[in-house]
């Protein structure tokens, strides 16, 4: 397979010569990788430790015994399930573990800043259950009243507090008030915050919520993977709280683990327990708060979306890219335009500082960001829908062929060779 082999090298090369600011993005250490690329990836142990559908399984049982006491250790919470293989199923089985499909549930909506499966009428979230979703106000900050109306008007089962996209910290204990109002679950995905509350840089939803899930890849810097959380607090109101998570995630929606991940979430969650992590954390919201600054935008944590202009966001992320600068496009709050053709970016810092970037150079990206936004001032997305793949396909092949975008990717380039690519350099 030399030729997968050969593509993985591109793709070091890739991240090691460009600047990485999707803030959902991170590098992992070392010994994340080498537990991830391990054996344990061959053996199969359908169920949980010490029940297990499987023989050969009493190392696998110590390993994930050993990544939920960490989390736990972790967050502080009383109980985890580390099997979900990613951030949608784990919110599934969170749904399907305290409600039933047909009853209603409550999420932030995909262009303020929530995610697909906190009821998107597109994720199963939506379909299964009816959902109701809360958006921003014209600031772009979640209404608590809009969300307490909602809430009384609906009674959802399950309520979510969380973000993809939305870069102000999150009021745990005014959803607590809501949730209580109406007896329902509160459940918070902290996908992209967990390492800020793991630092304590962003309040922890443990004292108010019943359930959290996270990501484990993401300011975490884990591997590609998942964790559900039960709070005190939510095995207080609900005994079988755990027994409900364990049964919605293996039998109800998952097989056999990925015992190689669990390993790899072990060694991460080891690794966030250090308070060289808390400084990492630190400075990624440094980071982010003078990178958004320079591009005169806010953030309260580590990501921020900047408008680029009515279904500008594609051209944008596709003119960074030859800049060798890597953001996505995103929707931004009271979206005039479609999710695949949005009218914003979103970037963050934890990949960029992970590779021990600081304020100074965030004044130097911002720069060059704001070049490429100039260099492409004059272009705009086609009105007419079905001309816009074309133009996009020859916008693609013009950025690839700009002067000025090739020059600032050699200097990006230039500039990122002095920083380590951990995993890799580290
Ligand atoms: N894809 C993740 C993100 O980028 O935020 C959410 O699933």
């Amino acid at each position: 397979m030399s030729k997968i082999f050969n593509l993985i090298e591109q793709e070091k090369e890739r991240q090691k010569n460009g600047l990485e600011l999707i803030p959902s993005e991170n590098y992992v250490s070392c010994d994340v990788l080498q537990a991830l690329g391990s054996i344990l990836t061959d053996k199969y142990s359908e169920g949980y430790p010490g029940r297990r559908y499987y023989g050969g399984n009493q190392i696998i049982d110590e390993i994930e015994k050993e990544a939920k006491e960490l989390v736990n250790k972790l967050f502080g919470t009383v109980y985890a399930n580390v099997q979900p293989y990613s951030g949608s199923p784990a919110n599934l089985a969170v749904d399907l573990g305290l409600a039933e499909p047909g009853s209603v549930i409550m999420g932030m909506n995909l262009v303020s800043g929530g995610h697909l499966t906190h009821g998107a009428p597109v994720s199963f979230t939506g379909k299964l259950f009816k959902a109701v979703q809360y958006g921003v106000d014209q600031n772009g900050r979640i209404d608590l009243d809009e969300v307490e109306k909602l809430a009384q008007e609906n009674s959802p089962k399950i309520i979510w507090v969380g973000l993809t996209a939305y870069p102000y910290k999150l009021d745990f204990k005014g959803f607590r008030e809501i949730a209580d109002s109406i007896g329902a679950y509160l459940a918070a995905d902290i996908s992209h915050i967990a390492g800020l509350v793991v630092a304590g840089v962003h309040e922890s939803p443990v004292p108010y919520v019943d359930v959290i899930t996270t990501t484990t890849h993401k300011t975490l810097r884990g591997p590609r993977g998942a964790v559900i959380l039960v709070t005190q607090k939510g095995l207080d109101r609900d005994p079988d709280l755990s027994k409900k998570i364990d049964s919605a995630i293996f039998p109800g929606l998952q097989g056999g683990p990925h015992n190689h991940t669990t390993a790899a979430m072990a060694v991460a969650f080891n690794e966030a327990l250090s308070s060289e992590f808390k400084s990492y954390i630190e400075q990624v919201v440094k980071n982010a708060q003078v990178l958004a600054a320079e591009l005169g935008i806010e953030t309260e944590n580590h990501l921020m979306l900047k408008n680029v202009g009515v279904g500008r966001g594609y051209l944008v992320e596709i003119a960074l890219e030859a800049a060798g600068i890597t953001v996505n496009k995103n929707t931004i709050p009271n979206e005039q335009s479609s999710p695949f053709y949005p009218s914003g970016i979103r970037l963050g810092t934890p990949a960029i500082t992970s590779r021990g970037m600081k304020e100074d150079d965030m004044k130097k990206i911002a720069a060059w960001i704001k070049q490429v936004l100039e260099e492409i001032k004059d272009y705009d997305l086609p009105k007419e829908q079905n001309q816009r793949a074309n133009f996009i396909k020859e916008f693609r092949a013009k950025m690839a062929e700009n002067e000025n975008l090739k020059k600032i990717k050699e200097e990006v380039k230039e500039f990122t060779g002095k920083y380590p690519l951990p995993g890799v350099d580290e």
